[in-house]
């Protein structure tokens, strides 16, 4: 089976855009895993209680045969690969991967919730969403 996953990219420490190319260097590499469109990357205002940097946040597409568990802990890898820095739940950090929407599924575990429960928060989220499922849809 493959799945149509969008997957966001976050990062408010360090060199932020490298920070991102390589996550897309690195999430093209994962297995039976293919980038297919990517926005432009924003910078945006931090949301959270502390204070912290701007972040510059993007979202790509990906098809993947991986189940969503096995592709979020490949994420999760990548993340750790990358020396991630975060000092607290939605405090500043290196680099941040979120699964934010898989085409066709709804999952509510302890590890995993899809979609993303922020994603009604974030309107860079929705208009990065919008952006690249009118691009997958043609
Ligand atoms: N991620 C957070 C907390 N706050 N703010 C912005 N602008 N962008 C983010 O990606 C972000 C955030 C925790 O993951
Ligand atoms: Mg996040
Ligand atoms: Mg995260």
């Amino acid at each position: 089976m493959t799945d149509v996953a969008y997957v966001a990219l976050g990062s408010n420490l360090g060199n932020r855009e490298r920070a991102l190319d390589r996550a897309r260097t690195a999430i093209a590499a994962i297995r039976d895993t293919v980038i297919t469109a990517e926005t432009p990357i924003e910078e945006t205002e931090p949301i959270g209680p502390q204070p912290q940097g701007r972040y510059l946040n993007q979202m790509i597409a990906v098809t993947t045969g991986l189940p969503p568990h096995t592709l979020l802990a490949a994420l999760h890898r990548i993340e750790r690969a990358a020396g991630r820095a975060r000092a607290s739940r939605w405090g500043p950090r290196t680099l941040d991967l979120d699964i934010v929407m898989i085409e066709g599924q709804n999952i509510s575990d302890d590890s995993l919730n899809v979609p993303h429960p922020e994603l009604n928060n974030r309107d860079f989220w929705q208009r990065q969403l919008a952006l690249l499922r009118g691009s997958v849809d043609g």
